[in-house]
């Protein structure tokens, strides 16, 4: 076992004590009330499930295990993961252990490439990543071992192991996504000398140390969301059947590649570069005021602004926009989405429905990965995978590891609602 199962399994009997006594003595406590807006409105404000790697505070924001995002800016990929998992940054040691562990696995089976491969031209990347995901679901230990009959205490191993193993070939899978959708030429392997992130970058065809910091920091920022946003809460449901991680991260990937939730960095770049071409060039806060009223009036939504639960600019927005000051600012993409942030909100806030008129992280992301010369915003929705992968596997195991049962909530019908709400 490595060290960050061995934190995790020493961690564990506290957290199913803390379960237990919060259970018995708090078991019969309401946490929430449902009204009937509520059912007929995607269960939005329903607090009905538990989630602790992460927590997203209306005027806050995203809180990682107690550390506001904010704080974990210089932080790199893996330490993420081990905060999520564990509750703790890991010790010098335990992140080279956690990523020798990555460099061990880090291997994409042969047959992966040859399925990619045979995929038609034009296939959406996210149809790539999650087939890819989907094919690699023979590797699946947790699968082996049920089939073999472990006990529920162990589940949580299995669910690691392949957590691991996912995350480890994960960025050679999406630079491969990458490098064959787009005509890029050979794959580029592994450099077992760079970290997760920088790898990623490297493999993607980039040697730019800027470009590395950017992909670290992309790569923290999109980690976690707390428990009930689509893809996480579809993770959550399908891993409840006891499906294995592969079948439960490829579930919410696919959530992920919706247009309301991860594709929407995709769409925000796309409005930003209309933007450009309209004006030809950054455009006048005037201009851009216009155009925004153009694009709510013609019935469409600004893509990057308004969130479900946050009520504040997204610190993650903020970070990046930290990031792009300090190494985009002479790249018009990056000088209009900081013009966008200035003239958006005043906007959204006359127009009076978005109930949240501040950017969210997808408004800033997309302009850093195009500064750097990733232009395929199609594309986009992959980084954000593979960032996501880790909060998704981190509340799988969680899950397993306490003995969450199978999600089933209660649905009504109309008629049901009619006759029985007075
Ligand atoms: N532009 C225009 N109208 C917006 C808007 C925006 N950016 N954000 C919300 N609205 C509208 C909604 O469409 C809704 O209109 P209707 O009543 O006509 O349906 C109304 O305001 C109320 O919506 P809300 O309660 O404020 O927002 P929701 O919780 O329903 O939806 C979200 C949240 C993110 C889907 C929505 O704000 C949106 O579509 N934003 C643009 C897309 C985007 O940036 N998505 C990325 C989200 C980040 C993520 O989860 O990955």
């Amino acid at each position: 076992m490595g060290m960050l199962q061995d934190k995790f399994a020493a961690k564990l009997p506290q957290w199913r004590e803390e379960k237990a006594t919060v259970l018995k003595g708090l078991g019969e406590q309401k946490i929430s009330e449902v009204t009937v807006a509520q059912a007929f409105g995607g269960m939005r404000g329903v607090k009905g499930m538990i989630c602790d790697t992460s927590l997203v505070e209306p005027d806050t924001g995203l809180i990682i295990r107690g550390y506001p995002i904010l704080d974990l800016t210089d932080k790199i990929p893996e330490e993420i993961f081990f905060l999520l998992l564990t509750g703790e940054l890991p010790t010098k040691e335990e992140l080279k252990d956690l990523q020798s562990e990555y460099g061990k696995r880090a291997k994409t089976p042969d047959y992966v490439w040859k399925v990619l491969e045979a995929m038609p031209k034009d296939s959406h990347p996210m149809a790539m990543l999650n087939t890819a995901i989907l094919v690699m679901e023979r590797e699946s230990q947790f699968r082996k071992r049920y089939d073999e009959g472990m006990t529920k205490e162990e589940y949580w191993k299995p669910v690691l192991e392949d957590s691991l193993t996912l995350l480890a070939v994960l960025p050679e899978v999406a630079a491969g996504v990458y490098r064959l959708r787009y005509d890029k030429g050979k794959r580029i392997p592994y450099d077992p000398k760079l970290d997760w992130g920088a790898n990623y970058a490297h493999m993607l065809g980039s040697d730019d140390e800027n470009f590395y910091k950017a992909m670290r920091l992309y790569l923290t920022l999109h980690c976690d969301h707390e428990g009930g946003n689509v893809s996480a809460f579809s993770c959550h449901t399908v891993g409840s059947a006891l499906s294995d991680a592969y079948y439960s991260v490829s579930a919410g990937l696919n959530g992920l590649a919706g247009p309301l939730h991860g594709l929407a960095n995709q769409e925000c770049l796309g409005w930003v570069l209309e933007v450009i071409e309209k004006f030809k060039g950054v455009p006048s806060e005037k201009q851009l005021e216009d155009f925004a009223w153009e694009t709510l009036n013609g019935g469409k939504v600004i893509p990057g602004y308004g969130h479900a639960v946050l009520r504040c600019p997204d610190p993650r927005f903020v970070a990046f926009i930290k990031f792009g000051q300090q190494y985009c600012m002479n790249d018009d993409v990056f000088k209009v989405v900081d013009r966008v942030y200035k003239v958006v909100p005043e906007v959204l806030k006359k127009h009076g429905k978005a109930k949240n008129p501040w950017p969210n992280v997808d408004a800033g992301s997309g302009s850093i990965l195009y500064h750097f010369g990733l232009k395929e915003f199609p594309y986009y929705t992959v980084l954000f995978s593979l960032s996501r992968t880790m909060g998704l596997c981190s509340q799988l195991i969680i899950n397993r590891a306490l003995g969450t049962p199978i999600t089933r909530p209660k649905s009504v019908s109309t008629q049901w609602v009619k006759e029985n709400i007075k």
